[in-house]
Parts: C-alpha cells; structure tokens; sequence
C-alpha cells in the first residue's frame, strides 16, 4: 500500500513473489530536497527484513518510510520492519532503521516525526539566495586497476566545475571491480548519492567518467536531479566561453553530436524501466521531430563551419605568403599560455583563472631585432581525454597548429602532475599529426615554487623556466626561440640585448 501523509491509501499494489510494480510517478514528483510524501507499507512471503532492493526504493523515490511486514509459518503477521532515509548529514548510514516489532506496536506520532525531519531537510535549502551557483554532487567511479590517479582527477574534475560556474557540495567516490552498465555506481552507492544530493540541497550531478546514453537516462530518472558527465562539462565550459562566430558554431556542432545517440536511444527502452516504475517521458513522435531537427541543424552548423574555414584558409595562405615563421603556444588548460602571449607581446588577450578561458587563436606579431618578425599565436588549451566530438569539432582551430614552426608548450610547474600533462598535451599533438614540429618546454609560474625548483625542473626537461605573470625569465625564452627558428647563437644575441617590437593585432 502506498499511505500519503494523511494516512489515505492512495494505492493497493498486488505482486508476485519476486517483485512489486509501483505505479507511474509521473505525477507524483518529490519537489527538490523533498520527501515524496509517501510510504509504502508491503508483505514479505517469509518473516524477512527489508531487502536491498527496499531500501534502493526508498531512497530512489525519496519515500516518506518504508515498512515490511513479515509473515510467521502460521500466515500471521510477523514483525514490521521500518526505515525512513536519514536527515541529518552527520549520520554514517544513509538509512535509520526503526527496531523491528510486531505491527500493532508500531505506534508514534507520524505527522509529528514526518513533520521534523522534513524541516530537518529543508534547512540547507532556505539559505539559498536569489542568483546562487547552481549546486553539484560531484561523482567518480574507477574501475579494474585503474585507480591511481583519482585523486588528480577528482582535483580536476572541481577545477571544471568551478569553471563552469557550479558549486561542489559533495563528492561521491566508488572503486568496482567494473562498473555497473545500468548505472556505473552500484547500487549502495547509488542510494548515498541520493541521499547525499538531498543532503546538499543539490541541483546537479556530475561524472567524472562518461555516461553510455542508457547510464545518463537511467541515473537522470532515478535521481530526479540533471545528470551529466564530464564531456557534457567540458562542453557547457566551451559554450560559456565561445565568443566567436566560428567557436561558438563548433561548441554547438559538438553539443548537438553528443546529444543525437542519447536522444536515439531513449525511445528504443521506453517500454520498460528497471524497478518497476512506469514509463515515462516523451513519446515517440517528439523525439523523432527532435532527431530530424538535430540533424538538420548538423548538417546546417557543418555547412556554414566549411565557409568559415575557407575564408580561415585564404588569411593563413595570405600569412604564409608573408613567409613569417609563426610560433603557436600550446599546453593544458590554464598552464598560461595567454599570459605568456600577453607578457610576450604586451597585448590584452584574455586571461582568467578558468579552465579553457580561452577558445579562439589569437595572433600576434613579435619583432625580433634585425627587422625578423614572427607570428605568434595562442590556442584552446588541451586536457586530458578530450572529448572525441569536441577535438573533431574543434579540428578547425586546430589546424592553425600545422602552420607552426615551432611550439610553445606551456607547463604550469607548479602542479603536482606535470609529467602527466606534458604527455596528455603530447598525445593530443600526435593525434592531429604534428608530432614532429619542434618545441620548447616552458615551465611558467615558476614564481609559485620556491626559488630555484621551478628552473630546476626546467633544466631536467631541457625547457627554459619563465613567469610570465611577473615577466621573469622571457629574455631566456625569446633566446631559445631566436636560436631555434634562426639558428643563431646565443652570444651573438647577448650582446644586442632583445628588444622586442609589437605590432598591431592585424596578422
Ligand atoms: N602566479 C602565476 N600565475 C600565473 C602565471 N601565468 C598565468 N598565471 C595565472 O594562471 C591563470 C591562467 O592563465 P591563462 O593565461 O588564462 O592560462 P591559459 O593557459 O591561457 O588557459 P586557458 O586558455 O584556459 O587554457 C590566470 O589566473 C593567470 O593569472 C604565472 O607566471 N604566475
Ligand atoms: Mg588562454
């Protein structure tokens, strides 16, 4: 039976001995950090305590309580066994269990300890203000042996977050064997997100791995919370950042491709979802339109995406023609590399304490002395297991970087995993073939290390260490380029001293 908070019998469910099936709750949605108003009271066939699968309904559904009522051999009544989800975020368990006793003294004030516990949730949710960040239940699962990095990548998975302008109020972490293809978490831990989400008074939750289409939809209505992972972070990142016309048209293209397989799939298992809760959603013809419209849109976005990237190909063939080297700044996300073109080139490019501030190629032209110029140009910074949709999408600005004679690569040497950068940066290089064009190694920030470890891991890695915030170590920089791209010597330059040159921002 399920009993709503006045004690009415909205339902009588009959089921089998396996299962129940609930109703659609489709209309009977919980609000945010709501209890549902509801408590479902069974039988067991046996004289059994609540079940895992209870208790996973008690939490999905955000119920009121849950109560089981066992059976003696002799077909009596045996004891109920009672669980509500706990209120308090200092509890260890995400469920209180009641003591089982027999059902007719199962006697309290429901109204009453209903009444408190709601308030008890609803605490965190009345000091929200107007305007507020959007909330977050950060979540990371790592499977097989895979294990050792999570916690860089729990770091920076937040720093995403950050960017995209969302709060974390918690962070759910699971290690499997191998992770669950329904849900990726298993199913305990699912129950503590739930709880947890409730806790934090959450509006979102974000994966650090990426959801199968069936995962997103399955964990989007279980949760009733916005279900994302992290290449839908990554992207909503770049569409708050695209200024561009050509950017912002790439970041939407990406979007869109992720979106059609979710939007294909959803149909295909309308009929039946796990837990026995009813379909629903929209329906078939919806999505369809939706579908056809996606595709059109694509195929619109791809076209106008061509004729930009003609009018892009006539200004690097016009730049070509100049035949002025060109040197392209490259490295992870937020490392500085636009810092370093601003320090380089005194310019006023963008530069934020965010991942990928920066979506567009820049370039400026620097002067070196004996009337030599070089392009220099700044690029979308690259992270680790960058979203396939989005390096094909972003393929375009990307290949700003063939024309280069030589890279920039800008480490901030002030993270602790700097090698693995370094080599996340190298293999995105390699998959768009530019491998082999030569680099040099900055380590930038060197000013947040202690004095001479920052030039002292510089000098490991054969690199130059810089500061490009406190304009130290440029003069070294500019050096190494000089030699590198006119293979001149370094003494030959000291004695002119490099005095760089700008000009105008029309290369
Ligand atoms: N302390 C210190 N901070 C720096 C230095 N260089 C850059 N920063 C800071 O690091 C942050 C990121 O700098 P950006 O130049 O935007 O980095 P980016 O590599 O262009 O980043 P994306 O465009 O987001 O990929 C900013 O807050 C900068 O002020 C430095 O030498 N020292
Ligand atoms: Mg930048």
């Amino acid at each position: 039976m399920l009993v709503d908070r006045r004690g009415q019998v909205g339902h009588v469910i009959v089921g089998d001995a396996r299962t129940i099936a609930l109703p659609d709750w489709g209309r009977m949605r919980a609000g945010r950090g709501r209890l549902r108003g509801l408590r479902l009271v069974h039988t067991h066939l046996g004289d059994e305590p609540l079940t895992a699968d209870d208790l996973t309904d008690l939490a999905l559904l955000r119920l009121d309580a849950t109560v089981a009522i066992g059976t003696a051999k002799t077909g009596d009544p045996a004891l109920a066994y009672a669980a509500a989800l706990s209120v308090s975020a200092d509890a260890d368990e995400p469920i209180e269990r009641l003591d089982p006793v027999p059902p007719g003294q199962l006697d309290f004030d429901f109204q009453e300890w209903i009444r408190e516990r709601e308030e008890a949730l609803a605490r965190p949710a009345r000091t929200r203000a107007v305007g507020e960040a959007e909330r977050a239940v950060l979540v990371s699962v790592t499977t097989g042996r895979n294990r050792g990095d999570a916690e860089m990548q729990i770091a920076e998975l937040r720093e995403l977050t950050r960017s995209a302008g969302v709060e974390v109020v918690d962070l759910i972490s699971q290690h499997r064997h191998r992770a669950d293809p329904k849900t990726l978490l298993g199913a305990g831990r699912l129950q503590d997100l739930v709880v947890h989400a409730l806790w934090s008074d959450a509006d979102l939750v974000i994966f650090d791995q990426d959801l199968t289409p069936t995962q997103a939809r399955n964990l989007g209505e279980r949760l009733e919370l916005r279900v994302i992972d992290r290449t839908q972070l990554i992207l909503d990142i770049f569409a708050q950042h695209a200024t561009s016309r050509d950017g912002k048209l790439q970041v939407e293209l990406a979007q869109l491709k992720y979106r059609l397989p979710r939007l294909a799939q959803r149909d295909g298992s309308l009929s039946r979802l796990a837990g026995g809760i009813g379909g629903r959603g929209p329906g078939e013809t919806k999505l369809e339109v939706d579908r056809r419209r996606v595709r059109e849109r694509v195929a619109r976005l791809e076209r106008e995406l061509k004729q930009l990237r003609k009018g892009r190909e006539s200004r690097r063939k016009q730049r070509k023609r100049q035949g002025l080297p060109v040197l392209s700044i490259v490295g992870y996300t937020n490392a500085g590399k636009s810092t370093l073109l601003r320090a380089l080139t005194r310019s006023k490019v963008h530069v934020e304490d965010k991942l990928f501030a920066t979506l567009d190629t820049a370039s400026r032209r620097l002067r070196f002395p004996r009337e030599r110029d070089v392009i220099i140009t700044d690029t979308v910074g690259f992270i680790r297991d960058l979203p396939a949709d989005l390096m094909a999408a972003f393929r375009a600005t990307l290949e700003e970087l063939d024309d280069a004679d030589l890279f920039l690569h800008v480490v901030d040497v002030a993270t602790p995993d700097l090698d693995r950068r370094i080599e996340a940066v190298h293999r995105v290089l390699d998959e768009i073939g530019l491998a082999d064009t030569p680099e040099i190694l900055v380590f930038n920030q060197m000013d947040r290390m202690p004095q001479g470890v920052g030039s002292a891991i510089a000098v490991r890695h054969r690199g130059v260490a810089v500061s490009a915030l406190n304009a130290e170590g440029l003069q070294e920089l500019l050096e190494r380029v000089a030699t590198t791209l006119f293979e001149e010597d370094i003494p030959a330059f000291r004695r002119h001293r490099l005095q760089i040159g700008v000009e105008g921002t029309g290369v």
